[in-house]
């Protein structure tokens, strides 16, 4: 209603504002109504329009599951060549160096156990070792440091010995006898016989069960023939020449 009110008021204006030769007497007196027309046909579709702007980034997706391992890679290249090795003397210098250890161990461990304080006689040098060994590893204990079992061959170095012996608190030690290589004929570590001295205790030696071919010194002085294979100190002889 409001719009047809205007619309009326417009063409009463451009009315009033029409003039001039054309306008007839009729038409000062009359008052003409416009109205709009009938709709137009409808124009041609237009152009494609532009394209859209791009949408608003997604939000971030959820984290997928963990892929397979890939496959191995290829070999990478050769190293730089090494320097030649010398492995043959450093294997010798090697061997050489654990030998030289394991002689240095021995003599610490010979050194240890022997008791301080060495007896002497004119000639010779004694030393009690209180490491327990066979006949024979005690024998080689001694040869290696360039002495052999004791060896009494009188009745004072064998005094010598005991008080040695006693004096260490030891029962029993080896010394350089033996019939090792025929029953009954007794020799010393350096294969020299027996002579007119000897100090078996009574009823020795006796061969007990068959097996007796080594000798101890008791702390009392006497000799008793043992089996070789027991263990026990012993007591080495150097001679004074060689020392
Ligand atoms: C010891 O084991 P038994 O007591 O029979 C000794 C023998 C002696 C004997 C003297 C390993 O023998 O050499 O001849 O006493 N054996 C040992 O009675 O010391
Ligand atoms: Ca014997
Ligand atoms: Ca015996």
């Amino acid at each position: 209603m409001k719009r047809a009110l205007a619309l009326i008021g417009l063409a009463f204006l451009s009315v009033l504002r029409a003039g001039g030769a054309q306008q007839t007497v009729d038409d000062t007196c009359s008052v003409q109504i416009l109205v709009p027309g009938l709709k137009g046909d409808a124009g041609e579709k237009g152009d494609k329009g532009a394209p859209g702007r791009p949408g608003r980034v997604g939000p971030t997706g959820e984290k997928g599951e963990k892929g397979d391992s890939g496959d191995i890679g290829p070999p990478g290249p050769n190293g730089e060549p090494g320097i030649p090795c010398e492995c043959g003397q450093l294997r010798k210098a090697v061997g050489e160096t654990d030998n030289q250890v394991a002689q240095i161990t021995a003599e610490l461990k010979f050194i240890k156990h022997a008791v301080a304080g060495v007896r002497e006689t004119e000639q010779k040098i004694y030393l009690l070792v209180k490491e327990e060994k066979r006949y024979v590893d005690a024998q080689l204990a001694c040869q290696g440091r360039g002495g052999t079992l004791g060896m009494p061959k009188d009745e004072a170095a064998n005094g010598l010995l005991a008080a040695y012996v006693a004096q260490a608190g030891l029962a029993r030690v080896f010394i350089g006898i033996n019939d090792l290589e025929r029953e009954g004929a007794f020799v010393y570590a350096d294969r020299s016989p027996m002579q007119t001295f000897s100090k078996w205790r009574s009823g020795e030696p006796n061969n007990a069960y068959d097996e007796e071919d080594c000798v101890e010194l008791v702390a009392s002085g006497g000799w008793n023939d043992v089996a070789c294979h027991l263990t026990m100190p012993f007591l080495c002889e150097f001679d004074k020449e060689n020392v």
